[in-house]
């Protein structure tokens, strides 16, 4: 049984920068959030067309922040040592900044949107530019028989069938093989009121306790789980086709879960009460300071959702700054904010930034000493309201 606990209002596709003349044309839909009660997962109540989101024009690169290329390049040293494996599936492989670490001749990647596609296989990785279906499944059955690794990093949570995504990889794994997910944490985005994880491409942010029951139901086995600080907060969850019994660290998270709550709708709906009160802090602040220049910093996807729920527009933050080529020169989604290009002296003009990209807050604080020295703040919403 799905209940419905949070809704955020008219939002237009999160990743769609757009320029001035497809303003008319820009496509909105309800954003609203629920649970199924029965095996916990945490979903969107309506769904996006996924071509909609993920297509040719996709702007989101991996590899664009030094954190996350050193984050795959170690889980891929670390799946190496431990597993040395002889193939490698993956599926959402976006600009292969996580394949790339492994031999051309070992790994097949999955990857919709087509642009990124383009970029794997130009580099000599075989791509398959598909969505993530029950035919693509049985046509890498019949091509490759199995594989001893499965991974997908902050993909699963992009797929609306999870069942069948589940029943598939079931299917594509050796009995001795590992499945290996990450995405964001369900209990860090309650935790923090990061409720800007939500939105069109999110289909479902999970808890380990909602993957151990889908797993279950298709005779798979969660066994391990570590906590990765990307991304916000993430979970990195292993599963195996064969039993094995339960980590000590996964059983202390799964622990974690249950002391918070998530099995109880009473928790989603207090979140729903303290995402209400963020939005009139966040929209109180940002008035109080107008005129004081403040800049958006970093437009993530996780943004658009801030702006539009709070109805933050360009009379409240003039421009956001950000270092994709793909996004810049456009306007943010929905409230029309323009995006321009990082400069290295981009904090001369501004006294305030809004955290778009709170989750990369050390290195963006590593990075802009010097805004900081100069007596620059940060702005954030995560976990509450606040001047950094
Ligand atoms: O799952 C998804 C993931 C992994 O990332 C997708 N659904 C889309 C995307 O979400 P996001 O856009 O919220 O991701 P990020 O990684 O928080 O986006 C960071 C943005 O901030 C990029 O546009 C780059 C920009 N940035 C910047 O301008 N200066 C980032 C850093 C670290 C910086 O120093």
């Amino acid at each position: 049984m799905k209940e419905h606990f949070l809704n955020l209002g008219k939002q237009p596709i999160a990743n769609k920068f757009l320029y001035e003349y497809e303003i008319e044309n820009e496509y909105f839909y309800n954003l609203s959030v629920c649970i199924n009660l029965d095996n916990f997962l945490v979903s969107l109540c309506n769904f996006v067309p996924p071509e909609q989101m993920f297509n040719n024009e996709y702007v989101y690169h991996s590899s664009n922040s030094i954190t996350m290329k050193k984050h795959f390049a170690d889980i891929s040293k670390e799946i190496k040592a431990k597993i040395n494996p002889k193939r490698i599936l993956e599926i959402g492989s976006n600009d292969g900044v996580f394949i790339k670490n492994f031999d051309k001749n070992q790994t097949v990647c999955v990857e919709p949107c087509g642009n990124f596609a383009k970029i794997t296989e130009e580099a000599g990785y075989t791509t398959y530019n598909e969505f993530a279906t029950p035919t693509l499944f049985s046509k890498l059955k019949d091509s490759y028989g199995g594989f001893d690794i499965i991974f997908s990093a902050n993909c699963m949570c992009h797929i609306q069938n999870i069942y069948s995504t589940f029943e598939g990889i079931c299917s594509l794994l050796w009995n001795d093989g590992i499945f290996i997910m990450e995405d964001p944490s369900l209990l860090h985005t309650l935790q923090n009121n990061a409720y800007d994880q939500f939105y069109d491409e999110h289909a479902h942010i999970f808890s380990l306790i909602a993957i151990s029951n889908i797993a279950k139901q298709f005779d798979l086995c969660v066994y391990d789980a570590e906590k990765l600080t990307v991304h916000g907060a993430s979970n990195r969850i292993y599963i195996s086709k064969t039993y094995k019994n339960k980590t000590e660290r996964l059983q202390k998270l799964l622990q974690e879960e249950l002391n918070f709550g998530i099995t109880y709708f009473e928790t989603y709906r207090k979140f729903a009460k303290n995402v209400e009160k963020s939005r009139i802090q966040l929209q109180e602040l940002l008035k109080t300071l107008k005129g004081e220049h403040v800049v958006g910093y970093g437009a993530t996807s996780k943004s658009t959702t801030i702006y539009n729920y709070c109805g933050i527009g360009p009379d409240l933050l003039p421009y956001i700054i950000d270092t994709t080529p793909d996004k810049q020169g456009k306007l943010s989604p929905g409230t029309h904010i323009p995006v321009i290009k990082y400069e290295e002296n981009w904090w001369k003009n501004n006294k305030y930034a809004f955290l778009g990209a709170w989750n990369y807050l050390d290195e963006i604080k590593n990075k802009e000493g010097t805004f900081i020295n100069n007596g620059g703040k940060f702005i954030t919403h995560v976990p509450t309201v606040q001047i950094i």
